[in-house]
């Protein structure tokens, strides 16, 4: 998804009809800033091992790279940032020169993060340029365009991982991100999935991108074997190492055996006794209680191989790992959960082969048959690191979403721990198998929905429908034909929240712009329409700016368009974006007068507690010490009145709810039949809140993209809630993070409440 620039710098925007790729570029750099957002500058330049390297010199290295690879052999007059740079964060490329030590990495306090921040802004800036010059005709740089965007996401999981470590050295234990609410179901039996064996083909097929260590595709035999259902989970390595796992040598590889030695091994790593009996284990949201039931993660390969070995399995060979996964599109707990760990199974079947931790193989990192890497320094990708390290499949729940395939190998050495690594088991096959599976081909791979949000929204959807109660995040209500029944809704009889929000916004548009003065700043989280904001900016004393984000491009595309139109002196931003992620706000907001967040339409009630905070909290630091909030609060009242508002005699709710499950078919290729669902929106008193379910009419299943979810007649998909607050409440969570009432306007009726808070 592409972010519409400022119009007023259009020397600075892509060319209309923007390519794949640079789209692809904007949002692999954007997510970067995003990751190193909740880190402090002091938090992002430290090394706490050889491994690790500072979040500062990832962002400049990944830049480095599109410098190196890109502008510099390519884009004519392209001036280099800093002539020092090429030696600061040049990580391993011999024929690009000599480079500084990679343990020293934490000891480049200069250049300062802002250096390296302009020096991002700096080749994105250039290679934008470059992009637009060439019209779209990328022959020659294509390749490494893509390959630098790749590049990118692995840098992005390395982020996390070695955050992870340097947080953990630190004895406050802070963590990264607040903990995350999660439903407490799982599944805790596993099973087998059975291969008949044979003859199989592993390996890219060479459509579409991939490493050039995923080729060729070659012919591999393979004995019957069977594969963990699951990965081991927690609770079953605990008992590995209650029953001495790592005090007996017979049952670990020699190294391995040292290694757990030298290392002083007794469990994972993250993991912490404490005392009187048990564990915690340090995660990104700080220390946490053990899971029994969540995969065990960050254990080394030896430690996979010695837990194995304890339990009369084995670790699957890399084929046998592929020809299983290929069957399935690559969806999971991966880093666009925002879990940063990994969480128990749900479900039935094969799960969590893709995401939640990387799975050790037995396989060693050589090459394929005929494997040829490409000519030049960017040869030495991967090709040059065929010796000693251990193969690793499926990716991980800090792997960028859209970033695996099932051919996709990571390697590491079988020493390492520090990423999400895990185990799931092997064995011979059965005799008594006689079902022979489907020998797996990537054909479905490359079916497969490419675009980040495509991909995002698989991963919600495979997430969702494998948790306990099913769930799916509102915020994928929101395509084209979702957006338009929301409208349709809002012109609902029964819907009082938009015409008495307008109506309260009309009486209080004056007074909010005395208290906002002059030259504000407008910023709309969830623009939808931009309708609702006409009634400020037509109050305002000459607005300096108006920023629209909203994760629906072509309504935003739209809506700005009209905007535009009708208010020719005002300048206009828009992001399209998911508006709950860290947003960039460009630099010459700075000139102007006060900024202030504008949130309508009660959308904070979608939110859960925790997660409305989180957003308040951004809207607070987008607008800074002395900004202001303007919000709209739907209030407590009767539950006929609130649960006609939320199933309408028309049917347009419903519709809006099964939107849903036609985005599911339209745009994942699922199989729901709508009919066998029904609208349900039932008011939940004790949590203060309407909840829109879908509920199954009958045993069913459905699906998407080669999972399967059964439904129990009577079962629902949770598809949104609407908290309602008293002014009282509402302005409670308000000041949680810093935001202080000014005033309150209601309707006579007190259906509902418009805020005016200051950022203090
Ligand atoms: C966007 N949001 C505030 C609406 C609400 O009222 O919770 C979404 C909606 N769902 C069903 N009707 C309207």
């Amino acid at each position: 998804m592409a972010q519409r620039r400022d119009p007023r710098r259009p020397e600075r925007t892509l060319a209309h009809g923007l390519d794949r790729l640079a789209g692809q570029f904007e949002t692999v750099r954007r997510r970067t800033l995003d990751l190193a957002e909740p880190l402090s500058a002091e938090d992002q330049c430290i090394q706490s091992m050889p491994d690790v390297s500072p979040t500062k010199w990832h962002q400049a290295h990944t830049t480095w790279f599109f410098e190196t690879f890109i502008l510099k052999p390519f884009a004519d007059g392209y001036k280099v940032f800093h002539p020092d740079f090429n030696f600061l964060f040049n990580s391993y490329y011999e024929q690009v020169g000599p480079r500084h030590e990679r343990p020293k990495r934490g000891l480049l306090s200069r250049p300062p993060l802002r250096d390296v921040r302009a020096y991002r802004a700096h080749v994105e800036d250039a290679l934008v340029e470059f992009l637009a010059a060439r019209g779209g005709e990328y022959a020659g740089v294509a390749e490494l365009l893509e390959l630098g965007c790749h590049h990118e996401q692995q840098h992005q999981e390395l982020m996390l991982t070695d955050i992870k470590h340097v947080l953990s050295c630190n004895p406050l234990k802070p963590a990264y991100q607040p903990p995350r609410p999660r439903d407490a179901s799982r599944t805790r039996t596993w099973d087998w999935v059975e291969h008949a064996g044979g003859l199989v083909e592993i390996g890219h097929r060479g459509d579409g991108f991939a490493f050039d260590c995923e080729g060729p595709r070659h012919k591999v035999w393979l004995e019957p074997f069977q594969l963990a259902s699951r990965p081991v989970t927690n609770g079953e390595f605990l008992a590995f190492i209650e029953n001495g796992g790592y005090e007996r040598p017979e049952l670990w590889l020699s190294d391995g055996w040292a290694a757990c030695q030298t290392h002083g091994w007794q469990a994972p790593l993250y993991w912490e006794p404490i005392d009187g009996g048990g564990w915690r284990i340090f995660t990104l949201a700080g220390l946490r209680p053990l899971d029994p039931d969540a995969p065990v993660c960050h254990v080394s390969f030896f430690e996979a191989e010695a837990y194995a070995r304890w339990s009369g399995k084995r670790l699957p060979t890399e084929a046998e790992w592929e020809v299983i996964a290929a069957s399935l599109t690559p969806a999971g707990n991966f880093a666009g959960t925002c879990e940063y760990h990994p969480v128990p199974a749900q479900g039935e079947g094969l799960r969590q082969i893709y995401g939640d931790v990387w799975e050790w193989t037995a396989s060693a990192y050589r090459p394929y048959p005929g494997f040829d890497p490409v000519h030049g320094a960017v040869g030495e990708y991967n090709g040059k690191f065929m010796s000693g390290q251990m193969i690793l499949r499926g990716g991980s729940c800090a792997t960028p979403e859209g970033h695996v395939r099932s051919t996709y190998r990571n390697f590491f050495y079988p020493t390492d721990r520090w990423q999400f690594t895990g185990i799931r088991l092997a064995d011979e096959g059965s005799t008594r198998s006689v079902e022979v599976p489907p020998i797996a081909t990537t054909d479905e791979a490359e079916d497969a929905p490419a675009d980040p949000l495509t991909l995002a929204f698989l991963n919600d959807v495979v997430v969702g429908l494998s948790d306990k109660p099913k769930r799916l995040p509102p915020m994928w209500f929101y395509d084209e034909t979702g957006a338009a029944l929301f409208e349709a809704i809002c012109d609902l009889p029964e819907y009082y929240i938009t015409r008495t929000e307008a109506a309260i916004l009309e009486t209080a548009a004056p007074s909010i712009a005395t208290a906002l003065g002059g030259q504000p700043v407008l910023i709309e989280y969830g623009s939808g329409s931009m309708s609702k904001v006409r009634l400020l900016l037509d109050q305002l004393e000459e607005p300096h700016a108006f920023v629209a984000v909203d994760i629906s491009a072509e309504q935003l595309g739209q809506a700005a368009q009209e905007l535009d139109a009708a208010y020719t002196n005002l300048r206009l931003h828009t992001i399209g974006k998911d508006f709950t992620k860290p947003i960039r706000l460009p630099a010459w907001l700075s000139e102007a007068g006060r900024r202030c967040a504008f949130f309508p339409g009660s959308t904070i009630g979608n939110f859960e507690r925790l997660q409305a905070r989180i957003l308040l909290e951004r809207m607070r630091r987008a607008v800074g010490r002395g900004g202001a909030l303007v919000i709209g609060v739907d209030l407590k009242k009767d539950q006929t009145r609130l649960e006609a508002a939320y199933d309408d005699a028309a049917g347009v709710t419903a519709r809006f709810n099964k939107n849903m499950l036609a985005r599911i078919n339209r745009d994942l290729g699922g199989d729901a039949d709508l009919d066998s669902f029904e609208h349900h929106a039932p008011y939940n008193e004790t949590k203060g809140r309407i909840e829109m379910h879908l509920r199954s009419r009958r045993r069913q299943k459905l699906t998407v993209a080669g999972h399967q979810f059964h439904f129990e007649p009577g079962e629902t998909i949770h598809t949104e809630n609407s908290y309602k607050f008293t002014v009282s409440e509402f302005q409670g969570l308000a000041k949680e993070v810093g935001f202080a009432p000014v005033e309150v306007w209601t309707d006579a009726e007190e259906l509902f409440s418009v805020h005016l808070l200051d950022a203090v």
